[in-house]
């Protein structure tokens, strides 16, 4: 027998409604929520570096504006992000300890190396596309202050991966050189874009329960699919290859057929030994050292201004 708080949560679901922090929910639904939600702000916080890394370096100052602009547009996801995560229970600090301590995940992508000023392209064109083929469909998530915040962030990834299609696309129109960097940062970058979907969907433990409850709306498999579809054509205008010999249409399936992806590597940066893993806490634990004063800061500066009110 269901209880009457039960039961409305599984109507609002059943009818595609809302779930708002006032409401109850099941504890699974919350602790998944926290899972995805705390994962996907480390990601946008972590995401920052390996981009960061080229503001000093990029090519003009139009460059280093536009780069600037869109680390800290990053920025500014993580915070909604973790925003939307606080309201189901959790604090900032909780989550900002779980990350530096090395508890939490954040994606894959974001343990590359970024040699090259390609990269940046890269990144723009291969890891906000992919982003925002997984984050279209989050914006109808069943919970209220996640599927608003992602309605903002999938403008600006759309933006962002405008920016990396013209930076690749304008090194594709220049020297020998500057085409080589170019497919160079998409053979490295394109492999590791399709492993954002996270595993096979047989081997997807969360996704049944996650889709049961309109968190997401397509399998992983389906959405790197059609992050594929997307791919192909704006690597034609550009002149790129993607580094899969395999990938091709399949009018029988209505699949593209593609190389198996390679399943140990996504494992092995998940364990933790992917090749840029241990730099990225480390600089995120120095950083939240480094700004220890400005939190102290703010909270007395909260502090004497709650003080004043009260007098
Ligand atoms: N990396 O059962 P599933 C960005 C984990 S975009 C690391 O399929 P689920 C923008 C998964 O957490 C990137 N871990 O899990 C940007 C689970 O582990 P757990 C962030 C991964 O949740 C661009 C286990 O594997 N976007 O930041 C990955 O149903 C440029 C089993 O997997 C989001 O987070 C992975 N790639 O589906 C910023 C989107 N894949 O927790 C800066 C929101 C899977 O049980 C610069 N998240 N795992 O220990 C999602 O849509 C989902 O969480 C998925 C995974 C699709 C990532």
């Amino acid at each position: 027998e269901r209880t009457p708080e039960e039961a409305q949560f599984d109507d609002l679901i059943a009818a595609d409604s809302r779930i708002e922090p006032r409401d109850w929910m099941p504890d699974a639904y919350r602790k998944t929520l926290i899972r995805q939600i705390s994962q996907h702000a480390h990601s946008e916080i972590i995401g920052m570096q390996p981009e960061s890394n080229w503001i000093t370096r990029a090519p003009s100052l139009k460059r280093k504006a536009i780069l600037m602009a869109k680390v800290q547009d990053e920025a500014g996801h993580g915070l909604y992000l973790y925003s939307a995560a606080q309201t189901l229970g959790i604090t900032r600090d909780e989550m900002m300890a779980q990350l530096i301590e090395g508890r939490a995940r954040y994606s894959s992508i974001f343990n590359y190396p970024t040699p090259t000023w390609a990269d940046m392209g890269a990144i723009g064109w291969l890891v906000d596309g992919a982003a925002i083929c997984n984050q279209v469909p989050l914006c109808r998530a069943s919970y209220g202050p996640y599927g608003r915040a992602m309605v903002r962030i999938c403008k600006e990834e759309s933006f962002h991966q405008r920016q990396g299609f013209e930076i690749l696309l304008e090194l594709m129109q220049g020297t020998d050189e500057q085409r080589q960097m170019a497919q160079d940062a998409v053979n490295r970058w394109y492999w590791p874009a399709l492993q954002m979907f996270g595993p096979p969907d047989d081997q997807s433990p969360n996704s049944a329960q996650s889709m049961a409850w309109n968190i997401k709306r397509f399998s992983n498999d389906e959405l790197r699919q059609r992050f594929v579809g997307m791919l192909v054509p704006q690597a034609e205008v550009m002149g790129v290859t993607l580094p899969d010999p395999a990938l091709k249409w399949n009018d029988e399936t209505g699949r593209y057929d593609m190389s198996e992806i390679d399943w140990t590597e996504f494992e092995e940066v998940l364990a933790g030994r992917g090749p840029a893993n241990a730099e990225r806490i480390r600089r995120r634990r120095e950083a939240h050292e480094e700004g220890a004063w400005v939190r102290e800061a703010a909270a007395e500066y909260a502090r004497k201004q709650a003080e004043r009110q009260l007098a």
